[in-house]
């Protein structure tokens, strides 16, 4: 089957379920009392977020912002997704049946949900693809050259520039393909197929967890990534489903971060261990671990400080921290993340590098994804560093945190042609 018609029937809502929901939608609310506090159809857009603090790492606390119930705050996908209580637990019940099944409209939301993230490098990548496509007559190898020139720029990095240029002028050759608009569903495969590597897909994708008892995931990376704000939206999530988690502030370093913690603890409800500033982070991260085994907490998320002046203090603290968490929960810790803003471009790969030096990174949340018109990231870490990306930033909301999935993110990335694909073969 043709690769753009996986996508399309993996993540587009077709028409016509799209209607079915939609009348059926309106039966449900026409036969129930209105529930203003939570429309099924509403307005299109969430509330504004106030969750996002600014753009000035730091400025946290400062702000006085409500605190809409965390509810209000997800999003209209989100809401689909989550039952909320049980009326809506009722209605996705009486839906049930006329729906595709709920995992496959959580793909769709969440394809949705990348297909918004990846907007920038979408414009930008897309753009110069049809623009190259529409230049050549033929598949020839000044085409190969200036799609290379296109991969380099949207940051997919060199070395795996070459490995796939490589690998597309094989399938095309084994294909025998002549039209230039062909290869780009050949690049989207390909994609995918460098990015799994070797690997399955449920080997590198989702966070580990432990089985039998506390999971711990340990965030490191240098200043202003995303490291805290990606602890309160992962710390969201992780509680939408239904575990109980607490956080550890482990930056005591930067003026103001444990402060940015708490008030992520309190607007996601969930514990904060704090010691003051400049104190040991390890004897921070090992009240947390206390903390959440008296209070049989299924997930610690542990904060760190993010500065590299210092490699050998940096290898020092953290290694001392890993130490503490190692011997206090065997196997732990589950995760160690390290949050690379994607926005940095190549830089995030030197930073990827010193920190495996530092410690075992077991995995990378790429953040501001949205950001950046150079999304191309995920594959350059992903294929240089052999370390998996296993959750992405693709928006300030609280919401806008997602597990990467490659398919998805190829999906974000060709959206419009994976949408147009059927009518385009209906017109030839
Ligand atoms: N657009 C966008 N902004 C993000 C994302 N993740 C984080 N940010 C913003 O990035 C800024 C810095 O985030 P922090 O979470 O404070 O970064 P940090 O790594 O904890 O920084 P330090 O505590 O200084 O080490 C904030 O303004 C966040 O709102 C994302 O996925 N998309
Ligand atoms: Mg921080």
């Amino acid at each position: 089957m043709s690769f753009f018609k996986k996508l399309k029937e993996k993540f587009v809502k077709d028409q016509e379920s799209e209607e079915e929901q939609k009348n059926l939608q309106s039966d449900v609310e026409a036969g129930e009392s209105a529930d203003e506090e939570r429309p099924l159809d509403g307005e299109t857009e969430g509330p504004i977020d106030e969750m996002s603090g600014t753009d000035q790492p730091g400025a946290w606390g400062t702000d006085e912002v409500a605190e809409p119930p965390v509810d209000e705050e997800r999003s209209e996908a989100e809401k689909e997704i989550i039952p909320g209580d049980d009326e809506r637990e009722e209605e996705q019940e009486n839906l049930e049946g006329l729906q595709k099944e709920p995992d496959e409209e959580e793909k769709v939301s969440i394809a949705s949900k990348f297909k918004m993230g990846l907007a920038k490098t979408r414009d930008s990548f897309s753009s110069k693809i049809n623009d190259l496509v529409a230049r050549y007559r033929t598949v020839d190898e000044d085409f190969f050259e200036e799609l290379e020139e296109v991969l380099i720029s949207a940051d997919v990095g060199v070395t795996t520039v070459m490995e796939m240029i490589e690998e597309l002028e094989m399938e095309v050759k084994r294909r025998n393909v002549q039209e230039p608009q062909k290869v780009k569903e050949i690049i989207s495969e390909k994609l995918v197929e460098i990015y799994y590597g070797d690997d399955e897909a449920a080997d590198i994708e989702g966070l580990n967890e432990n089985p039998d008892g506390l999971t711990i995931y340990l965030f490191v990376g240098v200043n202003g990534v995303g490291k805290t704000t990606t602890i309160g939206k992962l710390a969201h999530r992780l509680k939408s489903e239904g575990k109980n988690v607490t956080l550890a502030a482990g930056d005591t370093f930067r003026a103001g971060a444990i402060e940015q913690l708490e008030e992520w603890g309190k607007r996601v409800d969930v514990n904060v261990t704090k010691h003051n500033e400049g104190s040991d982070p390890a004897a921070v991260i090992y009240d947390g671990i206390q903390s959440a085994k008296s209070k049989n907490a299924d997930v610690l998320i542990c904060d760190t400080a993010g500065r590299l002046q210092n490699k050998v203090n940096l290898m020092n603290e953290l290694s001392k921290v890993k130490r503490v968490i190692e011997r206090e929960v065997p196997g732990a810790p589950h995760e160690v993340l390290l949050v690379l803003d994607a926005t940095t471009g190549q830089n995030a790969m030197s930073q990827a590098k010193t920190f495996s030096e530092a410690t075992d990174v077991s995995g990378i949340v790429l953040s501001k994804l949205d950001g950046t018109a150079k999304g191309g990231i995920v594959l350059a870490i992903r294929n240089e560093l052999d370390i998996p990306v296993k959750l992405v930033g693709l928006g300030e909301k609280v919401t806008d945190l997602e597990t990467f999935d490659a398919h998805a993110f190829v999906y974000g990335l060709f959206a419009d042609m994976i949408e147009e694909y059927e009518d385009e073969e209906e017109t030839l």
